[in-house]
């Protein structure tokens, strides 16, 4: 029914265009430390780092990308762009020895926020495998 449709689209957080804690970040309604910014994407610190460098690159349009299982032919070039903007903003950061580039998605990847970001990761050894 249209009535349990809504339950459900309410109760998942996945679900394709329901907007984030993300949205307000790239609104500036909610303030954030911006590294990187453009007409199409938004890089800002991660409120908890889990190293010296922790970056989030995020689309400023979420066009139903809530997480990288999401993507659809439309957003080859987005995510192309991301990850070039990834590599930009790791060398603005001086990460010159290596860093590490995460995307969490769904419940077992410990995604926590359905709108696609791209972990920059770096200021220290890494360790392999991932936990
Ligand atoms: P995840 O891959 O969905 O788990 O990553 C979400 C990240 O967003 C996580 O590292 C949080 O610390 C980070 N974050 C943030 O930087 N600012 C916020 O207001 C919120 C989460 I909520």
């Amino acid at each position: 029914s249209e009535k349990d449709a809504a339950l459900a689209a309410a109760a998942s957080p996945a679900a394709a265009d329901t907007p984030t804690i993300f949205d307000k970040i790239i609104n500036k309604e909610i303030p954030s430390t911006v590294v990187y910014e453009d007409d199409k994407v938004l890089a800002f610190r991660d409120i908890e780092p889990q190293a010296p460098t922790h970056i989030l690159i995020i689309p400023k349009v979420k066009d139903g990308l809530s997480g990288l299982s999401k993507a659809e032919e439309r957003h080859i070039e987005i995510l192309g762009y991301l990850l070039y903007i990834a590599k930009v903003v790791a060398k603005q950061e001086g990460l010159d020895d290596g860093f590490r580039i995460v995307i969490n998605d769904g419940p077992n990847g410990c995604q926590s926020v359905y709108h696609l970001h791209i972990h920059l990761i770096g200021g220290r050894q890494m360790n392999w495998p991932p936990g």
